[in-house]
C-alpha cells in the first residue's frame, strides 16, 4: 500500500524537529539565526509546546530563566549565553553593564524585561505533565514550588515598581520590553525621545548584517532604542520616579492583560500547592488589573483598546493587535468583549490578525510588528475567543495559523496578504505553538 502523506504528522514533526534543533543544551534559542541567546517571552511560548513532547527541556529553560532573576524581582528580556562573543549579539552583555547585584544572579542578563507569560507557561506544562506519566507529575509539582515564589516576584515587581502613572497598571520603559518592538503604537511617545544617529556610530547595528533592512526598525528608531537604554542604564535601572527620569513610560494592552492572566495562571499553581489565601489574592489582582485595562486603555470613540503614555495620559492614535488581546481577561465587560471580536473580524484585522490595522497608514506588510501575521500574539487572542466561548471563532483561528506554517513553514513572521514566510525561517515559537494547536 502507498503511504498516504499526513499533513498533521508531517507539521507536528517539523516542529519537533525545529525545537530540537534550537535547543543549547541549557536553553532554546529563538532561532539558531540573529538570536543566540536565551529571550523571556520566548522561553515561554516554547514551554508550550514542549509540554507535549519534551517537558523536562521545558522545566529547564524556565529555569535557566528564573536564575537570572534579579533581587528586585524583574525578570530580564535576554540571559546571555557565555559562550558566544560579545559581538554575536546587539547590545550584548558589555553594553548593559549591569551594576553589582546583592544576591547577583547566576547569569548574566539584560537590565529590561517583556511581557510576563511564564506563570500561564508553567501551568500548561504542568497540566500535561500527567500524561507523560507519574514520574514526570511528580516532577512537575517540584518544578511548580520552585518556580512559584519566583513567579510570585516577577508579578509584584511589574505591579508595584512598574506603576509609574500610579493607575494599576505596568509601563514599560522600552518598546523592547513589549516584545513588539517597533509597532506603531509607540509611535506617538517615542517622537518625544531624541533620536541620536551618532549613537549608531559608536553601536552599529547588528540585525542589518543577517536580516534585510526593510523587515527591521528604521535607524532613527534604533538610536532612540539605544539612548533609552543608556538613559535606563545611567540610572541604576531604577525605577523611582520614571515618569520624570525616563523619556518613555507606555503602558501597553497586551503587556497588561498577560500580567492579569499570570496572576489567574498563579491562582491555579497557589492552589495545587495548598495555598488557597493566595490563590484568592491572585484572583483578586486580575480583578483589578482587568478593571484598571477597561479603565484606562479604553477608547470610547472608536470602542478599541489603546497603548497609554503614563507620562502625558494621552492614547496612541493607532489601532493595533496589542488591542485585541484583553480579550483573554474572563472578567473584561461583556460590551468591551464584543467590541473586540468585532474588530478582530473587521477588514482591519481579519483572522489571522496582522499586527495592525490593515486601513492604517502606518501599515506595512513588511516591517515587523508594523503589519506583518505573527503566531504568538494570534495564538494568544485565540486563547481570549476560548475563555469567552468562541469557538467557531477560535477554531477557525487556529485553521488559519496551521495553514499558513503548513504552506510556508515555520517562520518568525508571515505577509498579511502572501502568508509568505519572513524572518528567521526555524522559529522556536512558531513551531512550539503549532505543537499545541495541533495536540
Ligand atoms: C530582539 C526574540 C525576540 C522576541 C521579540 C521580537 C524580537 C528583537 O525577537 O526582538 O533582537 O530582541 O520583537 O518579541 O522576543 O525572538
Amino acid at each position: 500500500p502507498v503511504a498516504v502523506p499526513d499533513p498533521a504528522a508531517e507539521l507536528w514533526q517539523s516542529a519537533v524537529r525545529v525545537l530540537d534543533t534550537n535547543w543549547s543544551g541549557e536553553h532554546t534559542v529563538p532561532s539558531r539565526r540573529l538570536y543566540p541567546h536565551q529571550w523571556s517571552w520566548d522561553t515561554a511560548f516554547t514551554a508550550v509546546g514542549l509540554a507535549y513532547v519534551n517537558p523536562t527541556r521545558a522545566w529547564h529553560d524556565l529555569h535557566t530563566l528564573f536564575e537570572a532573576q534579579w533581587p528586585d524581582g524583574r525578570v530580564p528580556h535576554i540571559v546571555f549565553d557565555p559562550a558566544t562573543a560579545e559581538d554575536d549579539y546587539f547590545p550584548g552583555p558589555g553594553f548593559w553593564n549591569l551594576p553589582v547585584l546583592a544576591g547577583r544572579p547566576a547569569r548574566r542578563s539584560t537590565g529590561i524585561v517583556q511581557p510576563p507569560l511564564h506563570a500561564l507557561a508553567a501551568w500548561e506544562v504542568y497540566r500535561h505533565a500527567s500524561a507523560h506519566g507519574a514520574a514526570c507529575a511528580g516532577a512537575a509539582r517540584t518544578e511548580l514550588a520552585w518556580l512559584y515564589p519566583r513567579l510570585v516576584r516577577q508579578q509584584e515587581y511589574l505591579t508595584e515598581r512598574r506603576d509609574a502613572a500610579g493607575g494599576g497598571l505596568a509601563s514599560i520603559v522600552h518598546p523592547w520590553e513589549s516584545g513588539l518592538d517597533n509597532s506603531p503604537a509607540w509611535d506617538q511617545a517615542l517622537a518625544g525621545v531624541p533620536a541620536d544617529l551618532t549613537l549608531l556610530d559608536r553601536h552599529p547595528r547588528r540585525d542589518l548584517a543577517v536580516s534585510d533592512a526593510a523587515h527591521r526598525p528604521t535607524d532613527e528608531d534604533h538610536a532612540r532604542y539605544v539612548g533609552l537604554i543608556l538613559n535606563y542604564r545611567d540610572g541604576g535601572y531604577s525605577d523611582t520616579e520614571l515618569v520624570r527620569r525616563h523619556p518613555f513610560a507606555v503602558e501597553c494592552p497586551a503587556f497588561n492583560s498577560i500580567l492579569g492572566v499570570a496572576e489567574l495562571a498563579l491562582a491555579q499553581i497557589a492552589g495545587v500547592l495548598g495555598r488557597t489565601g493566595d490563590a484568592r489574592r491572585h484572583r483578586d489582582r486580575a480583578r483589578e488589573i482587568t478593571a484598571a485595562i477597561s479603565r484606562r486603555l479604553w477608547e470610547p470613540e472608536s470602542r478599541t483598546f489603546r497603548a497609554r503614555d503614563a507620562r502625558t495620559g494621552r492614547l496612541s492614535p493607532v489601532r493595533c493587535v496589542s488591542g485585541l488581546l484583553p480579550l483573554m481577561l474572563p472578567d473584561l465587560p461583556a460590551d468591551q468583549v464584543e467590541a473586540i471580536m468585532a474588530e478582530a473580524r473587521s477588514e482591519r484585522f481579519g483572522l489571522p490578525a496582522p499586527s495592525v490595522d490593515r486601513t492604517d497608514g502606518s501599515f506595512d506588510t513588511h516591517r515587523y510588528w508594523r503589519g506583518p501575521v505573527w503566531v504568538n500574539v494570534n495564538w494568544l487572542l485565540r486563547r481570549g475567543m476560548q475563555v469567552h466561548g468562541r469557538r467557531g471563532e477560535a477554531e477557525q483561528l487556529r485553521r488559519a495559523m496551521l495553514r499558513l506554517v503548513h504552506e510556508h513553514g515555520h517562520y518568525e513572521y508571515f505577509h498579511p496578504e502572501t502568508g509568505q514566510g519572513l524572518g528567521a525561517p526555524t522559529f522556536s515559537w512558531t513551531a512550539a505553538l503549532c505543537l499545541d494547536l495541533l495536540a
